[in-house]
């Protein structure tokens, strides 16, 4: 599993007064706990609050390089701000996102060439999320074939089905699995595919426990990255053990173990 930390996001209380404080520490500490724990990019999100979202990306962006060199996930809507954040990067960054709107797909992979991005596509449209497997298909299929069009290889892709909360639209936790399923026929090879997913269990008292089974689910399906809280231990042991019990670890006792082993990031 390819994990996208998520609390470099404006939306948590710490990381929103390091923003507004411009307390570097407070942004060091909260990316070098998710890089701990095993991450292996970190989202990058202004959150919702800032009234100068381009400053603010690329303050974040330079401030989380003054402790890692992980691989940084530029989480922004705005064009204008993932270029500006591209910029900064001192490696080569993973782009999310890009909707899947035949006008405005053409740019977005030409920025990802210039800057040997990689990018996450999300199944939305002019039209909003679309509700169906069928839907969400064709949205993916139209950024798989853009992505080939542009050179870019499918293993720079990311299709995010887009995970919506179980509590207000629980038809869509089955059909997101379902779509999922069939973004593996997109292409040989496939695109990886991403989802947000602590977007799940939102507002949900079984929060935690919904999250864990439902990600065991999609990995059977073909899941192999996911924006989440690195630190999360359970939630990082169920997709060891999925993921073990698909044959793409030999078991041992220690199989846990064995896996942050495998997974400790050296810092600088
Ligand atoms: N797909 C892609 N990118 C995404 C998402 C996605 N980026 C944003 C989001 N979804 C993923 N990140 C989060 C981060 C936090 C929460 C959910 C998704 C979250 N936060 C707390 C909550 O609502 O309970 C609030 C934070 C707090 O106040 O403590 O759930 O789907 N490509």
């Amino acid at each position: 599993m390819f994990v996208i930390g998520e609390r470099l996001n404006g939306m948590f209380m710490d990381v929103r007064k390091g923003i507004q404080t411009k307390d570097k520490s407070i942004i060091h500490k909260v990316a070098l706990d998710q890089v701990k724990a095993g991450a292996n990019a970190l989202d990058i999100n202004v959150g919702p609050a800032s009234d100068k979202p381009l400053e603010t990306m690329v303050w974040l962006v330079e401030t989380v390089q003054e402790v890692t060199d992980i691989t940084l996930s530029i989480d922004s809507p705005k064009f204008d701000v993932m270029k500006a954040a591209l910029e900064v990067c001192k490696n080569p960054a993973l782009m999310n996102s890009t909707k899947g709107e035949e006008a405005k797909l053409d740019k977005y992979f030409e920025l990802a060439s210039k800057h040997n991005a990689s990018i996450i596509g999300l199944c939305i449209n002019e039209k909003g999320i679309p509700k169906t497997i069928d839907g969400r298909v064709e949205v993916a299929a139209l950024i798989a074939a853009k992505a080939m069009e542009h050179g870019i290889d499918m293993d720079r892709l990311y299709i995010d089905p887009i995970v919506m909360p179980t509590n207000v639209a629980q038809d869509q936790a089955v059909i997101v699995l379902e779509a999922i399923k069939q973004f593996g026929l997109l292409s040989s090879p496939p695109p990886h595919i991403v989802v947000g997913l602590s977007n799940l269990g939102q507002g949900a008292k079984e929060r935690e426990l919904l999250t864990r089974t439902w990600i065991v689910m999609a990995i059977l399906n073909g899941l192999d990255a996911a924006i989440m809280d690195a630190a999360d231990e359970e939630m990082t042991k169920a997709f060891i053990t999925a993921e073990l019990l698909m044959g793409k670890a030999i078991y041992s006792d220690s199989y846990i173990k064995a896996y942050h082993a495998s997974h400790d990031h050296v810092q600088k």
